[in-house]
């Protein structure tokens, strides 16, 4: 079965916490602090491996977490970051998080897309010493990463895309041009999963998809064309595969009509992708029959028209020469690396500003990304830590809000989930 689609959940590592510690030397009885930071967590990022075909190794495993930051030590001694987690995708992976509306588009090999970041390293308590406070017994608590799930979904790298009706005779087409060998027979939807293959010539090598029938109704869902439509998206050329003689005696003019309708409807640019006509299957029909439906075929739609057999080989050189001339040269894009369109920090709320809120009698809670960040990196239970937090939540305004808002010195304060009682001095 091939997978097209999958839903992971990243975690970055936490951040490691800062410690607290004294210097201790031999000649220096009372040293100061001297306790190192705790390293960044890991990021989690995912990373184009051109080994890989489809989406399938994320049913085994779904959940990627990155390691954890190191704690600081003493003697200044920083946390270790550990390694970038990554996470393997096939080129053409399509990565998006629903909730926070971002995408990346894996294409080329190498490229990598940071997901999830890992949360920052708490500081060491020699950062807090101050003349009035010269032996911090305090450090700050490493952050959380940054979590979220994302979908993913492949939309195969083809050139050239062949499509048409159950029965059209794409896939045997696909197997005349190509060394691929997709299973071919005569009852529609025979083919169920995209084939791929490779068309070569001395200069240029092209990528060549077989697609699973389309039919009425297709792009709505339908069949099971429209999974695969959206395949089809990156091709930059389709190969209408039309078969001459359809075994149920139906009308060649309606069942082109009817495909071009699903892409029409599908939308993504579908439609205005140049087009080969192929009129497949013209060992079955006399020749006569073959050329008069190809001159009339040529009156009717701008697109080259060609008359092809799979059966006999007749016409496939000439289908070969029109895919290669009709698939445009493509643009040069600078590949590989991280996409900085849609590259972006990881600041879980970022901003100064804050919320005071009264909810019940000698209870308040405060609400904003830097005053939480502040409370998550400290030990309620540590005295000192708390005085620290208080001054800081005095030098940013939030005392002065809560007053405003009634609070009295000795009522329950809730941050970031924590309550603790606030007796600022
Ligand atoms: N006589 C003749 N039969 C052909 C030719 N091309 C395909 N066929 C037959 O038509 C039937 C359908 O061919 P496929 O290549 O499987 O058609 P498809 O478009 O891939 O069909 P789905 O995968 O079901 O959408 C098979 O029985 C083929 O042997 C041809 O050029 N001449
Ligand atoms: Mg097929």
């Amino acid at each position: 079965m091939f997978h097209d689609r999958a839903k992971i959940y990243v975690l970055g590592g936490a951040g490691g916490s800062g410690v607290v510690s004294f210097r201790r030397e031999a000649h220096v009885p009372k040293g100061g602090p001297d306790g190192g930071d705790g390293g960044r967590g890991g990021d989690v990022a995912l990373v184009v491996d051109q080994s890989l075909r489809d989406l399938s190794s994320f049913r085994r495993g779904s959940h990627f977490k990155a390691a954890r930051g190191g704690h600081g030590q003493g003697a200044n001694k920083h946390g270790a970051t550990p390694d970038r987690l990554d996470v393997r995708v096939p080129p053409g992976t399509v990565v998006v998080d629903p909730e926070r509306g971002d995408r990346w588009d894996l294409t080329d090999a190498g490229q990598h897309a940071v997901v999830a970041r890992g949360g920052s390293g708490g500081r060491g308590n020699r950062h807090f010493a101050t003349p009035t406070r010269q032996a911090p017994r305090f450090a700050e608590k490493g952050l959380p990463g940054e979590e979220r799930w994302l979908t993913l979904e492949l939309k195969l790298l083809a050139d050239a895309g062949l499509v048409g009706l159950p029965n059209a005779g794409k896939s045997s087409l696909l197997a005349a041009l190509t060394r691929a060998r997709p299973k071919v027979a005569d009852y529609p939807f025979t083919t169920l999963q995209p084939v791929l293959g490779t068309l070569e010539r001395d200069d240029r090598q092209l990528v060549l998809a077989d697609i699973p029938g389309l039919i009425e109704g297709a792009s709505a869902g339908a069949g099971l064309g429209h999974e695969f439509l959206a395949h089809v998206e990156r091709c930059r050329l389709l190969i209408h595969v039309l078969d001459l003689a359809p075994l149920d005696g139906s009308d060649p003019a309606l069942n082109h009509a009817t495909v071009e309708a699903e892409l029409h409807e599908h939308g993504h640019g579908l439609a205005a992708l140049p087009r080969v006509l192929c009129l497949a299957k013209a060992d079955l029909v006399p020749p006569e029959q073959a050329e008069a439906a190809a001159r009339e075929w040529r009156e009717r739609v701008e697109a080259p028209v060609l008359v092809t057999s799979a059966a006999t080989g007749a016409g496939v050189p000439e289908l070969r020469d029109a895919i290669f001339e009709h698939v445009p040269e493509p643009e040069i894009e600078p590949g590989g690396g991280e996409q900085p369109a849609t590259h972006r920090v990881y600041r879980p709320g970022a901003g100064d500003s804050f919320s005071v809120e009264r909810v019940g009698s000698g209870a308040f809670r405060v609400d904003g990304g830097r005053i939480d960040r502040l409370v998550s990196r400290h030990d309620v239970e540590n005295a000192e830590a708390m005085r620290y937090v208080e001054e800081r939540l005095r030098a940013l305004g939030v005392i002065r809000a809560l007053e405003a808002a009634g609070f009295e010195p000795g009522d329950d304060v809730e941050i970031a989930g924590v309550v603790f009682e606030l007796d600022p001095g």
